[in-house]
Parts: structure tokens; sequence; C-alpha cells
């Protein structure tokens, strides 16, 4: 295809995609009592070695995300702890969404260097051409067909712990311990409804009853939480599960963002003693703290294009992020110190 040609299908393709965009963010996911409903993830297909499984296999797929996404973020930490670096590949979108959603602006080009593409939609379009719903981060794509294959963001990390085990670099943290799954599941499943996605349910909200409701679930298990944290290090005990990471990714975007832009006020993760002295331990573990770009994330909180709480797009110069350094002394909770 001719440059003129490829230009041609971008800017069609972007078109089309801004109609899709209008619809889904207004309508498709706002419940009649103003309550956010999140979408269904499409391309669900799990890893393994099943017939009708998506293949393990090194150098195949590329992880796109952007940084300022939770969801996504979860998966790029557990690749970097699990030392999945040089097998699965990492492709970074602009974190200010533009109209035609996540663009790869920050590439030489304006293009992902190994898949090609300026907008992540085209993955979705290369799998699914009759794709309806928002191209979202994370999305696993497999290179050998430029299609997205998984963007399973809920499920995605415990394919790496699993399933992906014979390439976890050696010595690599049990993220996902037999023994505790069930546990994990049902914890993740709490921190998702009332937690992650609690915060957007507060911040999309579109009726004062349903922020009402969000707020305060939220608020009720991040004091439930704080109380937690207060006898262990992390929330299994002295070692690190997906369920810390998933707490995580929530936490390190609270003060930042959610507690302006999806009225998340009540207070301050730095006010929770216990939640803010874990959220810092998390963030000086390597694989935490060098994987949050608290610029990017504002960036894509406040001045993206689908931005309705702040029209203006001026980015807030605070808080102080030089904070996350302090010392957390949470250590001392550990019981094999
Ligand atoms: N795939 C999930 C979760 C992932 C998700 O929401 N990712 C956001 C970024 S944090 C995204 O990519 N949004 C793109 C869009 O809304 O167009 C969903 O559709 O709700």
């Amino acid at each position: 295809m001719s440059e003129n040609e490829q230009a041609l299908c971008q800017l069609d393709f972007s078109a089309k995609k801004k109609s899709n965009i209008a619809t889904s963010e207004t309508e498709h996911e706002i419940k009649a009592d103003g309550s956010f409903n999140r979408q269904k993830n499409r391309f669900t297909t799990a890893f393994g070695d099943g017939d009708a499984e998506l293949p393990v296999e090194a150098g195949r797929y590329r992880l796109l995300w952007a940084p300022i996404c939770p969801w996504a973020h979860r998966a790029v930490i557990v690749r970097k702890l699990l030392g999945l670096e040089d097998v699965i590949s990492l492709g970074t979108a602009n974190p200010i969404r533009t109209v035609n959603g996540w663009e790869f602006s920050l590439d030489e080009g304006g293009v992902d260097p190994v898949l090609g593409i300026r907008y992540l939609g085209e993955v979705y379009e290369n799998a699914d051409p009759d794709y309806n719903g928002r191209a979202t981060v994370p999305a696993v794509v497999d290179i050998t067909t430029k299609k997205v294959v998984n963007n399973d963001y809920f499920k995605l990390t415990n394919y790496l712990e699993t399933v992906w085990k014979p390439f976890h670099k050696e010595g690599s943290p049990d993220l996902y311990p037999e023994h505790l799954r069930e546990e994990i599941d049902e914890l993740n499943d709490i921190i998702f409804h009332e937690v992650n996605n609690g915060v957007y349910k507060c911040g999309f909200a579109r009726s004062q009853a349903a922020y009402e409701e969000a707020f305060n679930t939220l608020f009720a298990r991040l004091d439930d939480l704080e109380e937690r944290l207060s006898t262990t290090r992390y929330l299994f005990g002295d070692f690190i599960t997906d369920s810390d990471i998933r707490l995580y990714v929530t936490l390190a975007r609270f003060d930042v963002a959610y507690h302006i832009a999806f009225k998340t006020n009540r207070n301050r993760l730095v006010d929770f003693p216990n939640l803010w002295g874990y959220a810092r331990d998390l963030y000086q573990t390597p694989g935490f703290g060098d994987t949050t770009d608290f610029e990017a994330i504002k960036k894509g909180y406040f001045a993206s294009a689908n931005v309705i709480h702040n029209p203006l797009t001026i980015v807030p110069k605070g808080p102080d992020i030089s904070v996350w350094n302090t010392p957390h002394n949470r250590e001392s909770l550990s019981s094999n110190i």
C-alpha cells in the first residue's frame, strides 16, 4: 500500500471511529438510574496449550498500553515483576487520548514501530471489521497477524502468572499461589467492583444518587482495607500477590487524578496512614514506581479528548509526587525480617 493510500485508510478509519466514540461514551455505558456500566471485553480467548487457546510463545505478542490506564498498568507491572519484558514486547500510546482513540504519536513517525499502526483501533478493526465497541488498552496483539487477540484486562495478569510460567525469570515471585487462588479471586472481585471500577462509577455517574452510592461504597471499602493493612505488610501477608497489584494501580492514581477528576474527595490517599504507607512500599519496589508515570496519568485524566469534567483541559500542577519516595517503615510488619 502506498503512503497516500495508507493515509486515506487512516482518515477513513478515524471518521468511523469518531462516531463510535460519540455514542458509546454517552449512551451505551450509562444505565437508566445514571450509574456507569462498563462494556464487556470482546477478545477473551484464553492463553494456553489447548486447541482453542492462544499459544504461549516468546516474541509472538505485543502488549499495547497507555500509562494513564490502570487496567493496562497492572499487566505492565506483572510483566516486569515476572521478567517477561523480552518475551512480550510493549507498545506505548500517548496518554492524551484523541477523538480517534489511543494514538502512537510518541513513536517516530507517529506509528508503533512493530505494528506500523497510528491508532489502536486499527488492530481491533483487523481482528473484527464489525467491532463496534471502544478500542481499549490493554490489548494483546498477535504480531504475525496484527490482530488484537485478547483485551481481557480482568484475566490478563492471571494468564501471565500461570500459563506463561515457563518464561518467568529465575527467582520471580509467585503472584498467584495455588493455595490462595480462591481467596485472591474473591478479593479481586471486591477490589474491582468497589475500588478499581468504583472510582469510575463515581466519575462517570450521571445522577447525584448514583454518584453518592458509588462514593459511599468506595470509601467504606478503603476504610476496610486500611484496617486490613494495619497488621500485614501486603494484602495476604509478607508477599506481593496479584491483588496488591490491582489495588496499587488505583491508589497510585487517587490523589493525582481521581480525587479531583472523579470527585472521590472524602479524603486523599495520603490521609490513610496504612494505605499510604502500603502504596509507597509498593511504589518503591522495582516494577511499580518505575512503571508509574504521574505526569502521563494527569495528562490522560485531565487533557484527553473525551474528558467532560475539564473542558479547558488544563492539567493540575500538583500534588507534589516526591512524597512517594519517603520512608514507609512497612518492613516492621513483615514477619520475615
Ligand atoms: N476493556 C475494558 C477496560 C479497559 C479500559 O477501559 N481502558 C480504557 C483506558 S483506562 C480505554 O482504553 N479506553 C478507550 C476508550 O474508551 O475509547 C473496558 O472496555 O471497559
